[in-house]
């Protein structure tokens, strides 16, 4: 229990100075969440609402879960992945006195007892990361539904599981889709996978990337971002595509493309972000030079087929953290990072706070819209309506001190009025 009575769980409440710092940090690159803070901390108009969520504790969702608290909301909270739980920030949440159950490396029964103590506030929202809430309640509290106004999920896969469930009849409750919020996963994809993914390999390997040949598996979002922060620290950038369309915006944009058996003998580097699996395997690591970099920033660990380097490799070792040397029977020696997982995760710290900010604003604006309308609304996946895109990005350039112009009422009717021709 805190001093507000709440209940807890965490791993070590000694951590909470330190997390409170983390948060602080997090509070100062998050100008649109300070912001919102700010304007509903008088209005409050979350109050009454009692909202258990599921997502990564860590410090940019601390901020989030603040400003929850700030604009009335009760909350309780477990994390969605037992990896990214950061203990401190967790030991700081309930320190604050929010009703938190979290900390790194839970079991699957933990994580699932976490999400249950969550419940028992019987929430009127709830936050999800993958709908493990969702689906907890729609399987074994469908009695809460009553007092459910709604529920947003940040993640597509979640998304893509609750369009199935609506599109069945079993939704029993409204959700909004935030990642579809083009200030979430357009700023997330390119800015944050981009800059974490670069980070995450300088800090697996400490290497110098300028005059590298930097080889990019896929020019989808993240691949592009990666690809222009490659560019950025000097490296020449190749990009390997299967779609046409891709390829070509890619070349457009300045980089080379060819296919991975061409780029496999000519890379230093290699970063797959492409969502499929077997990107690289057995014939690529034939082909690759002594000292190749391979890392993933796309779909879990799939894209690189370390079981086929396995097979091929006379000895491994762990030679610095997050980075193993993987030696070839003729001399050769590959490294893979983060055991292919996610580098910019495992091998850095996901998205930095500046690109949170905007996800993290939709996502408070999304609880903010179920409160107020969310009884009125049937049980189906709701997208975030383009105002709301508009005004978290206009919210983040205020706080940049840009601003931009308007169109005029002549403008409007131009745009609007075809009789007046080209
Ligand atoms: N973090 C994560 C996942 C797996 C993992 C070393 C190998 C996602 C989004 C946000 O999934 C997340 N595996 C690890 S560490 C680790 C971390 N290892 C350790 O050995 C396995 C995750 C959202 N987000 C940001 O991106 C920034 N702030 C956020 O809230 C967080 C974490």
């Amino acid at each position: 229990m805190n001093s507000t009575g709440k209940t807890y769980k965490v791993k070590d409440m000694g951590l909470a100075d330190q997390g409170r710092a983390k948060i602080e940090w997090a509070e100062s690159r998050m100008p649109v969440m300070m912001k919102l803070r700010e304007l509903y901390s008088e209005s409050k108009p979350l109050k009454g609402m009692k909202i258990a969520g599921c997502l990564h504790v860590t410090k940019e969702t601390a901020v989030l879960v603040k400003t929850l608290v700030a604009a009335g909301a009760e909350v309780s909270w477990s994390g969605c992945n037992p990896l990214s739980t950061q203990d401190d920030v967790a030991a700081a949440l309930a320190a604050e006195g929010i009703s938190v159950y979290a900390w790194r490396g839970l079991s699957t029964d933990e994580f699932y007892w976490a999400i249950e103590k969550t419940l028992e506030i019987r929430p009127n929202l709830t936050l999800d990361d993958g709908s493990d809430l969702i689906f907890t309640i729609h399987s074994k509290h469908r009695d809460l539904t009553a007092d459910i106004y709604g529920g947003s999920e940040e993640t597509t896969t979640g998304i893509h599981r609750l369009d199935a469930m609506a599109n069945e009849g079993a939704l029993l409750y409204p959700v909004v889709a935030v990642n579809d919020a083009e200030t979430k996963w357009d700023f997330d994809n390119v800015y944050g996978t981009g800059q974490s993914s670069m980070d995450g390999i300088l800090r697996a390997t400490n290497i110098l990337l300028a005059g590298k040949v930097f080889v990019v598996a896929g020019y989808g979002h993240c691949g592009r971002g990666s690809a222009m922060r490659a560019r950025g620290l000097g490296a020449r950038v190749i990009v390997t595509e299967v779609d046409p369309i891709a390829a070509l915006k890619a070349t457009l944009d300045g980089f080379e493309v060819a296919p991975m058996d061409e780029a496999a003998p000519q890379g230093d580097v290699f970063l797959t972000a492409t969502g499929m699996r077997d990107v690289i395997t057995a014939r690529h690591f034939e082909k690759m030079k002594d000292g190749a970099i391979v890392a993933n920033t796309g779909h879990y660990d799939v894209e690189i087929k370390i079981d086929d380097l396995e097979a091929m490799a006379k000895s491994k070792r762990e030679i610095r953290p997050n980075n193993e040397e993987y030696k070839l029977s003729d001399g050769r020696r590959i490294y893979i990072l983060a055991k292919g997982r996610l580098v910019n995760l495992a091998a850095a710290e996901g998205h930095p706070s500046e690109v949170m900010d905007m996800s993290f604003a939709n996502q408070f604006m999304a609880m903010k819209w179920l409160a107020e309308q969310g009884k009125d609304l049937k049980p189906e996946v709701y997208r975030v309506p383009r105002e709301q895109d508009e005004y978290i990005a206009g919210l983040k350039l205020q706080t940049m001190g840009i601003s931009i112009d308007k169109l005029t009422p002549e403008q409007i009717k131009y745009l609007t009025d075809y009789s007046q021709g080209t």
